[in-house]
């Protein structure tokens, strides 16, 4: 079943059915058995047509996340990414940290936005003014409960900056965190059992109506275990209201390209929907 927050009300869908729910985000989200609690509100929950469903989700979807929630991210899971660090650290050095990394044991795991920084489905994400070098990183996003427990997933954009990152490894936070450098969305997808390692990710990026990339992958390709991410994540850590893991990216456009303001981004996972997001620059 898929969970969408919007400003009316969270919005449950699963086959022909939607209801509405006005339970607060975390604490209808931060549950064991997920799926199953969804299940047992639809009885006593307000049902909307499709054509009422529709009218909420084009005018009043938010980011699929609660105002205590933070987002994270892992780095280079993919063979794919991993080669294209090591590029574009050549001239700094920094190639190797990549290279270490991809085998180590302990993943890269960085914090990427607190849920005011977010990006909803349609709304811009930015690209930093003072980057030339700029890609969106599509990637397959856990929702991990307060028990390192994957209950959900959603579509995630990790916005980097491939300049400020090449130019040396410990700029890092600034190439991956700044003003709506985090896109997630349209909704949770809860399913019953783990989503299989067939799921699909593509990516389009549009400029004045051309396509100018295109890319897919199955998350098989992943080099590590979605749970012992998330185990990874929770060392040492609490998050009492759950939280939300980016699991590396895998597509990633050639060296000659550069997001522009005006593209536009469009993510796709099988099972969960599509997350779009035009491209632009915080205002001055
Ligand atoms: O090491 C830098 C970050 C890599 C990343 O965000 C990814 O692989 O998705
Ligand atoms: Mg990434």
């Amino acid at each position: 079943m898929k969970l969408y927050k919007t400003r009316k009300g969270h919005l449950l869908h699963d086959g022909d059915g939607y209801w509405l729910l006005d339970h607060p985000w975390e604490q209808l989200i931060n549950r064991p058995g997920l799926h199953q609690y969804l299940r047992s509100l639809i009885r006593g929950a307000d049902t909307l047509t499709a054509v009422e469903a529709d009218a909420l989700l084009n005018t009043q979807l938010m980011a699929p996340i609660g105002s205590q929630q933070e987002v994270w991210a892992a780095g280079v899971t993919y063979l794919r990414s991993r080669d294209a660090r090591m590029e574009e650290s050549a001239e700094s050095g920094g190639a190797t940290f990549y290279d270490k990394v991809y085998v180590a044991d302990r993943p890269e795991l960085f914090f990427k936005a607190l849920p005011h920084r977010v990006a909803a489905h349609d709304e811009d994400v930015y690209i930093r003014h003072d980057s030339t070098w700029d890609v969106p990183e599509p990637e397959l996003t856990l929702f991990i409960n307060s028990n390192a427990e994957i209950q959900a997933y959603t579509i995630g954009n990790d916005m980097s900056s491939r300049s400020i990152e090449g130019e040396n490894p410990l700029y890092l936070p600034q190439a991956k965190v700044y003003q709506r450098s985090a896109a997630l969305g349209p909704c949770l997808y809860v399913p019953a059992a783990p989503i299989p390692p067939s799921t699909r990710i593509s990516m389009i990026i549009m400029r004045n109506g051309k396509q100018v990339y295109s890319g897919e992958v199955a998350i098989s390709q992943i080099k590590r275990q979605l749970p012992d991410l998330a185990q990874w994540l929770y060392r040492d850590m609490e998050f009492t209201h759950g939280c939300f893991l980016m699991t590396g990216t895998c597509l990633v456009p050639g060296n000659d390209f550069t997001l522009a303001g005006g593209d536009r981004v469009d993510i796709t996972i099988d099972g969960i929907g599509t997350l779009s997001n035009p491209v632009g620059y915080k205002p001055k």
